[in-house]
């Protein structure tokens, strides 16, 4: 092979984050060794995914978790590595951890950071082979706080970097930073790296595909029922695609256009996914990707403040014309921000 066929420029994630912090006027480095952490949590998480039918992870952990799932052994083993990578790295003072029913204070007075994730998220679907993912955010403490979970009841505009990790055929790693771009990163597991596949990540600003789970439309409100049949009559109607791993219909939705959409309903008033830690992540990817993210009010996703840290939401997450559509039509019966 010719030397012009061999990219001898690779940008690892390593690499990325390092030339990030050259850009940050007086970086102690704080956020890099975090975000070396997270990186070292997604790669063992992948491990123990990759495994778990051969070393039969796959079966029930016999304890359940804060919402009274049953805890998958990989639910309990990627909370157990993602706290350790967080705790070890010295740079991190609040945990919120799906798993983890109250926020875990590490005893590191000086640390500047406080991180919200789901482990793995969608693991549910884990035994039948389905992608699931890890999602996170980090917040910078405010001056002055002392570290506790109040510190993480905060609107998503707040939050410093935000993305998940989906565990596909490879793992994919996507990485937004305040204000920034998204950038997609692919593990390449002989090399030990992720590598800088999707720089600049930008979505379609409309595409007709659609992601919900239809099997709660006889709980939803008028207006997002107006909205699906509008689309399912449209012209040329659109396609459904609904994997029930929020991480792989959101990766799908990032790349392909579209929209995500999981309502507050009759069934569950408050919305059923997670504010802190499935939201507002995924919001702060779209919206630096160009798309739109609102709850059931049409508020944006990223304005909304959680009650408590399992606090839940309705989310129609996507292509921006596309989340426009349900705001429109929502404003035609009177749902409006
Ligand atoms: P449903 C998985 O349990 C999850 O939290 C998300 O990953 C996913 O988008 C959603 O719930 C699926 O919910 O009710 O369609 O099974």
């Amino acid at each position: 092979v010719g030397r012009e066929e061999i990219n001898t420029d690779i940008v690892t994630l390593t690499r990325y984050l390092n030339e990030e912090q050259t850009k940050v006027k007086d970086a102690t480095g704080d956020f890099t060794l975090l975000c070396h952490a997270l990186q070292f949590s997604f790669k063992s998480i992948a491990y123990y995914i990759r495994r778990a039918s051969l070393i039969n992870l796959s079966g029930l952990a016999g304890s359940s978790n804060t919402t009274g799932d049953d805890q998958k052994k990989l639910d309990v083993i990627g909370n157990d590595l993602f706290i350790a990578a967080m705790k070890s790295s010295g740079r991190v003072r609040v945990l919120v951890s799906e798993e983890e029913e109250e926020a875990i204070i590490f005893d590191v007075p000086n640390a500047k950071y406080a991180v919200v994730c789901d482990p793995i998220d969608g693991s549910s679907n884990l035994d039948a082979g389905v992608s699931v993912g890890t999602i996170f955010g980090i917040f910078r403490l405010e001056e002055g706080s002392k570290g506790t979970k109040d510190d993480m009841l905060r609107p998503g505009t707040d939050l410093v970097a935000a993305g998940f990790t989906m565990y596909g055929a490879s793992a994919q790693l996507v990485l937004t930073m305040k204000g920034g771009d998204v950038n997609g990163f692919t593990m390449d597991n002989s090399l030990g790296e992720f590598i800088l596949t999707h720089p600049q990540m930008q979505m379609p600003k409309s595409r007709s595909i659609y992601s919900a789970n239809e099997g709660n439309s006889k709980y939803w409100d008028e207006a997002t029922l107006e909205w699906v049949n509008e689309i399912k009559q449209a012209e040329k109607p659109y396609s459904a695609r609904y994997i029930g791993s929020m991480v792989a219909d959101a990766y799908r939705t990032l790349l392909y256009g579209g929209i995500f959409a999981y309502p507050a309903d009759k069934k569950s008033p408050k919305g059923k996914l997670r504010i802190l830690y499935e939201c507002a992540p995924m919001a702060m990817v779209f919206e630096n990707a160009g798309g739109q993210a609102v709850n059931s009010k049409m508020e944006r996703m990223l304005t909304i403040v959680p009650l408590d840290i399992h606090d839940r939401s309705g989310i129609f997450l996507g292509s921006y014309d596309e989340v426009q559509k349900v705001i429109d039509i929502h404003k035609k019966h009177g749902i409006v921000s």
